[in-house]
C-alpha cells in the first residue's frame, strides 16, 4: 500500500487536474466534471511513474474531505473547481454558524465585499475552527478565523450546500461575517465571536 505522503502526493496532483486544469491537459471532461479514470491515469502515469487503478481509489477512499468521487470508471473531484462543471450537491439547512480560515491580507475585502469565488465556482466553508485553521494555514501560519452567520444568512435566502464536511455558498454578504477570537485561558481555549463593527 502506498506511504501517507505519496497518497498526498497524488491526491494534490489529482485535484490540481480535476479541479482546474483537465480540460487545458486535454483530457475529455463531461459537464458534471468527470473523466475517464484510465485517461486520468495516463496523466498520473506521466507525472509519478508506477500508478495503478488501486492507487487512485486508496486516495479515493481515504480522502479526508472526500475529494473525489469515482463511479462506474469515471472520476471526478468533488469540489473547489475553477472549471466551469455541475456538481449538485444537497441544499442543506447550515449550522447556526460556519467557519472561513483566510488570511490578514484578504480581510478588508471580505468585511466590504462578503466571501466572494474568488478563483473558484463557489465559496467554501468548514464545520469546526480546526478545519478553518487548517485552510487557512495554508496561506498563512497564523490565519485569520471568521465566524459566518449561516443559519441566519440561510433564513434570509442565502443558499448552502454540503460536499462531506465542507460546506458551500454561492457568495456570503458581508452582513453575516465575524471575527472570531481564540483566547487561551488557564489551559482551555475560549472560543468568543466578535462581530465586526464600523
Ligand atoms: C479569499 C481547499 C478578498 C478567501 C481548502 C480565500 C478549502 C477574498 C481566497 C477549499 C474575498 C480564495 C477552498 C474578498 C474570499 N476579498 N479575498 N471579497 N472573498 N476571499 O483557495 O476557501 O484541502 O479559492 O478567504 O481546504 O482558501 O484542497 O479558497 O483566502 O476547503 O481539498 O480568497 O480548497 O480544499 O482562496 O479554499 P481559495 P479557500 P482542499
Amino acid at each position: 500500500m502506498m506511504k501517507d505522503r505519496s497518497a498526498t502526493r497524488l491526491s494534490r496532483y489529482m485535484s490540481y487536474i480535476l479541479r482546474h486544469h483537465a480540460r487545458s491537459l486535454g483530457l475529455d471532461m463531461d459537464p458534471d466534471g468527470s473523466v475517464d479514470v484510465e485517461d486520468l491515469l495516463v496523466l498520473l502515469q506521466k507525472r509519478f511513474g508506477r500508478v495503478g487503478l488501486r492507487d487512485v481509489e486508496h486516495v479515493v477512499a481515504t480522502s479526508d474531505k472526500q475529494r473525489f468521487e469515482l463511479i462506474d470508471g469515471r472520476i471526478r473531484a468533488t469540489y473547489g473547481h475553477s472549471l466551469e462543471v455541475t456538481v449538485e450537491h444537497p441544499t442543506v439547512v447550515p449550522p447556526e454558524v460556519l467557519f472561513h480560515g483566510t488570511t490578514t491580507r484578504a480581510l478588508d475585502g471580505i468585511l466590504r465585499d462578503g466571501l466572494k469565488p474568488m478563483g473558484r465556482r463557489m465559496v467554501h466553508l468548514s464545520g469546526t475552527v480546526d478545519d478553518a485553521i487548517a485552510v487557512g494555514r495554508r496561506r498563512q501560519s497564523d490565519p485569520v478565523v471568521l465566524v459566518v452567520h449561516a443559519g441566519r444568512a440561510h433564513r434570509d435566502g442565502v443558499v448552502f450546500s454540503r460536499s462531506g464536511r465542507v460546506f458551500l455558498a454561492e457568495n456570503v454578504p458581508p452582513g453575516y461575517i465575524g471575527l472570531l477570537e481564540q483566547k487561551t485561558h488557564d489551559g482551555q481555549t475560549i472560543e468568543r465571536y466578535s462581530e465586526v463593527t464600523e
